[in-house]
């Protein structure tokens, strides 16, 4: 078992810099197209067997140090009864957006074994057949009412910042409601053997500071919290959070993920005794080798003082990303840093 993903999320020294990309199992990889081809978005996440096999697709492709779990953030906001449909091209879709208490009152805080089964199964399989760690993972809860109250994607979150403003307490008992939902299947998770927990909070670098202070991390950190016991190491990702970074540290997270418009030194600088994780822009992966190569070594060599450091991305990979640009990223990460 390789274990150096898991000792840098601890903060002790690795022989080598673990990496793993965000959204690594996905339309960039023609082995996940291929599987894909046969079967809908959602009907894949509720396939164990299937979410097992692209799960490990570019663990075995890429030599990732990490597999994460595949499913994604919205399972659980289906589960609590929001009817959720993917639309190829346009993305997820909720029909019925959560704009009113009525709304609020018709979701259910789910049994996560009873109505989310196939994603545990997923986790018991893939723990038998992995030589590295298992990432499980849950939206933030901020992140995820943007979708309940939008109804999917949005560009100005008008929807999400009116409730907040004009409707608080309804925007805090969704995100009550939220937060008591992820805590459980997080729990439900680790019992089924993730190793390791990152939440992402894709959206919430909309919020001013205070705002965040107010309406989100409260929300984050009694997820945190209710998962000590678990004794599992946690990531706290906030995309496009770089204004929220000194808040974010009392998240409660082991790690802090960071996206690509920070400086990794002015972070490590800011975090204290938290491990990082990030920080290369997705698209870098277009840049000519030898170009990707030198960034990645600039990179590794400003965060040489990180207490724990794990090379990533700072936000989901594109799908347009040839695969193997990918490889040359991982593979100049554990060679410059000493594999
Ligand atoms: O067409 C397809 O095959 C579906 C594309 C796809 C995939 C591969 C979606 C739709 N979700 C996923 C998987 C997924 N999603 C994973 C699995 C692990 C992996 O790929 O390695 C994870 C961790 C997620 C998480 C996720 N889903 C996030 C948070 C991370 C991020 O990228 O910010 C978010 C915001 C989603 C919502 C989502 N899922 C899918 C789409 C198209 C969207 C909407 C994104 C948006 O609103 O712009």
């Amino acid at each position: 078992m390789n274990d150096t993903f898991l000792k840098a999320c601890r903060g002790e020294k690795t022989d080598y810099v673990p990496v793993w990309m965000m959204r690594q199992a996905g339309r960039y990889l023609p082995e996940y197209q291929k599987v894909r081809g046969n079967i809908s978005f959602l009907s894949l996440c509720k396939t164990p067997e299937l979410c097992v096999e692209v799960t490990l697709q570019p663990v075995t492709r890429l030599h990732m140090d990490a597999a994460i779990l595949f499913s994604d953030i919205l399972i659980p906001m289906e589960a609590m009864g929001a009817g959720l449909e993917f639309h190829e091209g346009r993305g997820p879709v909720f029909h019925d957006t959560i704009r009113d208490q009525a709304g609020l009152d018709r979701l259910i805080i789910p049994d996560p074994e009873a109505t989310m089964g196939f994603v545990m199964e997923t986790i018991r399989l893939l723990r038998r057949e992995l030589q590295v760690p298992l990432i499980g993972f849950a939206g933030a809860p901020f992140t995820c009412a943007t979708y309940l109250i939008e109804g999917g994607s949005s560009k100005t979150f008008w929807e999400t910042k009116k409730m907040m403003f004009t409707q608080p307490e309804l925007f805090h008992g969704l995100m009550e409601k939220i937060t008591a939902c992820t805590l459980a299947y997080l729990q439900a998770q680790a019992k089924a053997g993730a190793q390791v927990l990152q939440i992402f909070d894709s959206w919430v670098g909309i919020l001013a500071p205070c705002d965040f202070e107010e309406f989100a991390l409260p929300y984050v950190q009694t997820i945190i919290g209710g998962l000590q016991d678990t004794t599992l190491p946690i990531i706290y990702f906030a995309n496009n959070g770089a204004t929220l970074l000194d808040l974010s540290i009392r998240s409660g997270a082991d790690v802090l993920g960071l996206d690509w418009r920070i400086n990794i030194r002015d972070a490590i600088r800011r975090v204290g005794n938290k491990a990082l994780q990030g920080n290369l822009d997705p698209f870098a992966l277009m840049l000519p080798r030898d170009a990707l190569r030198q960034r990645i070594k600039r990179m590794l060599d400003a965060a040489t003082d990180a207490h724990g450091y794990i090379f990533n991305l700072g936000h989901g990979i594109h799908q347009f990303t040839p695969p193997d640009q990918a490889k040359c990223a991982v593979d100049a990460v554990h060679e410059l840093s000493g594999r």
